[in-house]
């Protein structure tokens, strides 16, 4: 196979001081910190969706991308070219995985069985390749909001033919995942979710959407899938309000379905944003309820209110990510999937490179200043002594069962007025800035 993004070595670690836009400045791979290496820590993905398949198309105009497979027209071709190209793409960057859904690896035909067969020619480049690299699958998924017949929803569909083709989707989907090793299985909603209660039968469109992940569990559990299923909210775009809203909706739908056991979280920060969290918030969520899985990375732009999908270069926002990331004990099949897409303006091949490379310096600096700011216990210093009424006298009561209203209000009549400090927000946001501008 020819080479494909040529004139673009291997990437390599040059340390903050370079000056080589094709070249990492804080992402050493192979640096150690706490026994691991940073590209076990951070297992950083690309999005075949974005990277090998966006051209930069927006409602204004068409995509302005110059890519090193322009020139094939056969979809086919097409596809086992991009087979390479990711290979050659995520080697040269060192990024050790990959995530695709159905429709991005292999284009669809005219009817299921034909894209089936075209899904398993791929399927079979794909597994060639991966025999002489180390570049795994972090995750596949199905893309069933593309298509017309799903234009109402795909499990919340008002039409169960439709409703039946998401499900052989996600069959097959889950299939090649696991054939190709994927460590997780990831469902985002898609379309599931209304544009009009007027037309909507809501409850049983989340009876169905709850019936369908129990039959994928059901069939992970038949052919001995063992990766993770992951959902990932969001809360509009494309429906107006989509089912999966946010991480604590997500936690509460599957609580109140019994599926909880079964699933984590694919948190993406854009997503988040969308929801009116700050992405820290929604990857807190996933923690405290066991549930953190793995990450969308990437980043919205403030002013717009939409999913601008971008390369997440905010310090501040990776360093708290991967806070959250290192108190929910690390990724264990999950990782850093770079669910982004260059601007349209950026539409050279070196863009594609360049972009990684931020997201990836952006990741890799947040996470050894988050590291650092636990192993100084800064932040939980300052929140436990913030909680520490809760372990001994009334606060421990109260915890252990022992104190009710009435008791409380006996205390409080003794008690007098509590006695109230301050939460201190500007020192610790100075503390913050400190840690993000001093570590290297
Ligand atoms: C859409 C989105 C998806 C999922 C996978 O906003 O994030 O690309 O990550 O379906
Ligand atoms: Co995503």
């Amino acid at each position: 196979m020819s080479e494909m993004f040529k004139g673009i070595g291997k990437i390599a670690y040059e340390g903050p001081k370079t000056d080589n836009p094709l070249a990492f400045r804080y992402y050493n791979p192979n640096e150690m910190v706490n026994g691991k290496s940073m590209k076990d820590h951070l297992r950083f993905a690309v999005a075949y969706w974005h990277t090998f398949q966006a051209r930069g198309s927006d409602p204004f105009g068409p995509g302005t991308a110059v890519r090193p497979w322009d020139a094939i027209t056969d979809p086919m071709e097409l596809a086992l070219a991009k087979v390479d190209a990711n290979f050659e793409f995520c080697e040269k960057l060192e990024i050790p995985f990959f995530c695709f859904h159905d429709r991005d690896i292999a284009p669809e035909a005219t009817n299921l069985a034909e894209t089936n067969k075209r899904l398993d020619t791929v399927v079979s480049a794909i597994k060639t390749r991966m025999a002489s690299s180390e570049v795994k699958l972090l995750w596949g998924t199905t893309n069933a909001f593309s298509n017309p017949r799903f234009m109402h929803g795909a499990s919340t569909s008002p039409h169960a033919d439709a409703f039946a083709y998401a499900a052989a989707q996600v069959k097959k989907a889950m299939e090649i995942t696991m054939e190709l090793g994927g460590q997780n299985y990831v469902f985002w909603g898609g379309r599931e979710g209304y544009e009009t209660l007027l037309n909507t039968d809501m409850k049983l469109e989340l009876d169905n959407l709850a019936r369908f992940l129990g039959m994928a569990v059901s069939y992970a559990k038949e052919i001995g899938f063992d990766g993770q299923f992951l959902i990932e909210p969001k809360p509009k775009e494309p429906t107006k309000h989509q089912y999966d809203f946010d991480a604590a909706t997500v936690v509460g739908f599957l609580k109140t379905y019994g599926l909880d056991k079964h699933f984590k979280l694919n948190v993406e920060a854009n997503h988040a944003t969308l929801a009116q969290h700050t992405f820290q918030h929604d990857l807190a969520v996933a923690r405290i309820n066991g549930m953190f899985g793995s990450v969308d990375a990437n980043q919205g732009d403030s002013m717009l209110g939409w999913d601008t999908d971008q390369f997440p270069t905010n310090l501040y926002d990776t360093t708290l990510a991967m806070y959250e990331t290192i108190l929910a004990g690390g990724f264990t099949k999950g990782g850093l999937n770079f669910d982004a897409k260059v601007r349209r303006g950026s539409f050279q091949m070196d863009d594609m490179f360049m972009a990684h490379i931020a997201g990836m310096d952006a990741f890799a600096r947040g996470y050894k200043v988050a590291a650092k700011l636990i192993a100084d216990k800064v932040l939980t210093k300052f929140v436990d002594e913030r909680y520490a009424s809760w372990h001994s006298g009334i606060g421990a009561d109260i915890r252990l069962g022992k104190a009710g209203f009435r008791e409380l209000e006996a205390y409080t009549l003794r008690n007098g007025e509590p006695v109230i400090r301050s939460g201190r927000q500007e020192m610790l946001e100075a503390i913050l800035n400190q840690y993000i501008t001093e570590t290297v």
